[in-house]
C-alpha cells in the first residue's frame, strides 16, 4: 500500500510531501510502520500547464496539484493544506499536530 502524491518541485505540492516527511520523520520507527509508503509522481513543470496527463486529470479533473491517493483507505483528493490536515488527521501520533508548524497551512 502507498500514498501517491502528484508533484511539481517548489510548487504548492511542496507542503503535501513536506508533511508526509515530517510526520514520517517525527513519528519515529516504531509507528513508521503505520504510514504507507510514499510515492511522489514527478509531473513536467515545463508541460503540466498546457498538457495534463489524462490519468492526472480522471483523479482531480480541476487540474491542479497536488493530488494525493492513499490506496489503503480509498481516498483521493486535492488542496495542499487539505492534504496535510488529511495526513495529520490519520497518521500523525500527536508528535505534528501539536507543534505551531500547522499555523503555515
Ligand atoms: N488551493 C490549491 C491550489 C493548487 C494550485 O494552484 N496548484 C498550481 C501549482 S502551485 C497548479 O496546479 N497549477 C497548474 C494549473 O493551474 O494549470 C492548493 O493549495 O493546493
Amino acid at each position: 500500500m502507498t500514498i501517491k502524491i502528484y508533484h511539481i518541485p517548489f510548487a504548492r505540492s511542496t507542503r503535501a510531501v513536506w508533511m508526509y516527511h515530517e510526520i514520517y520523520e517525527a513519528n519515529g520507527q516504531a509507528s513508521n510502520a503505520d504510514i504507507p509508503k510514499l510515492q511522489v509522481e514527478i509531473l513536467d513543470f515545463a508541460t503540466f500547464r498546457t498538457h495534463k496527463p489524462k490519468e492526472f486529470l480522471e483523479k482531480n479533473p480541476n487540474g491542479k496539484i497536488p493530488v494525493l491517493i492513499d490506496d489503503e483507505r480509498n481516498v483521493t483528493m486535492w488542496d495542499g493544506s487539505a492534504i496535510a490536515m488529511y495526513l495529520l488527521d490519520n497518521y500523525d501520533k500527536g508528535k505534528v499536530s501539536n507543534i505551531r508548524l500547522i499555523t503555515f497551512l
